[in-house]
């Protein structure tokens, strides 16, 4: 009988989050890879990562845990999503630049969400966390991307940038998120502001910008690399 997969992934959350706070980097991977491989990006991005990093940064801040484990957190959820991360060719990629903009260092969230355009074929090209928007300009145009999206908590990051957006929006389509986009009072009418819902906004990118042939392409499920 095949498990079920929403206790299997309760039961790696549970781990994983045991595994943290004893900074235990072998388990973080098992757990994750196990995860990845039964479940698929989705459902463990949904259901394990992002509950294990909501309740190591409340903890954190709550002096829970401490500063050590938000970091090591990061960098094996890092880790585990990029040493799989095989390369995506053919007619039917998509490009895709994510960036934070300038000052906003809050990636991580931006990072999963590449993991699941990844698993819908597309090339994550990911410049990271405090990104001048010049440099996100260039590699868009550099690489011909067929998307950008940009994450940030801080409204101000992107307040600061108006002219920038407007711009960048006006030759690719372009994407924002987190609680400074959603902060916005009046976002430019190029740029279309994601929902928290990272699937939901992963669907509503791959729906914006359709593979080559995409009438033809296989399903989701069938399409996607291993992992993401
Ligand atoms: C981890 C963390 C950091 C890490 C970031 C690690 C990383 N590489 O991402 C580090 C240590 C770098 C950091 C730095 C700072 N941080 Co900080 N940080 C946090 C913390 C504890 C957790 C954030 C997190 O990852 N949560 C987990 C994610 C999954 O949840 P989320 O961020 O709420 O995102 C949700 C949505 O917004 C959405 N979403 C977010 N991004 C994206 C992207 C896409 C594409 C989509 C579709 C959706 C989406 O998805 C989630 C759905 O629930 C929060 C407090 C907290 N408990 O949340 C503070 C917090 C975000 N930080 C804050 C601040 C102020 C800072 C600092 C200025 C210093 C400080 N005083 O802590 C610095 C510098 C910030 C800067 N210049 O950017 C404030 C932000 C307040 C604000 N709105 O301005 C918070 C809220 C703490 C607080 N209560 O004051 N921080």
């Amino acid at each position: 009988m095949p498990a079920d997969p929403a206790i299997d992934l309760g039961l790696a959350r549970r781990r994983v989050l045991a595994a943290t706070r004893e900074l235990d980097g072998a388990a973080v991977r098992e757990v994750l890879l196990d995860a990845l491989l039964v479940s698929g990006v989705d459902a463990t991005v949904t259901a394990v990562i992002m509950p294990v990093l909501k309740e190591v940064g409340d903890a954190w801040e709550s002096g829970r845990l401490g500063v050590a484990h938000e970091h090591f957190v990061s960098s094996a959820f890092r880790g585990v999503l990029g040493e799989l991360r095989l390369p995506v060719q053919g007619p039917q990629a998509r490009t895709v630049v994510l960036a934070c903009p300038p000052r906003e260092l809050h990636d991580l969230p931006l990072e999963l969400f590449g993991a699941m355009l990844h698993a819908r074929w597309w090339r994550v090209v990911s410049l990271g966390a405090n990104s001048p928007m010049a440099a996100v300009a260039e590699a868009a145009r550099f690489l011909d991307a067929d998307a950008v999206v940009l994450a940030g908590v801080r409204r101000t990051a992107f307040e600061a940038r108006m002219p920038s957006l407007t711009r960048l929006g006006a030759w690719v389509p372009l994407f924002v998120a987190g609680e400074g986009a959603k902060a916005l009072h009046s976002p430019p009418p190029q740029v279309t502001v994601l929902p928290d819902d990272l699937v939901e906004a992963a669907q509503l990118v791959d729906a914006r910008v359709p593979a080559a042939g995409a009438a033809t392409a296989p399903a989701v499920g069938d399409a996607e690399p291993l992992v993401g």
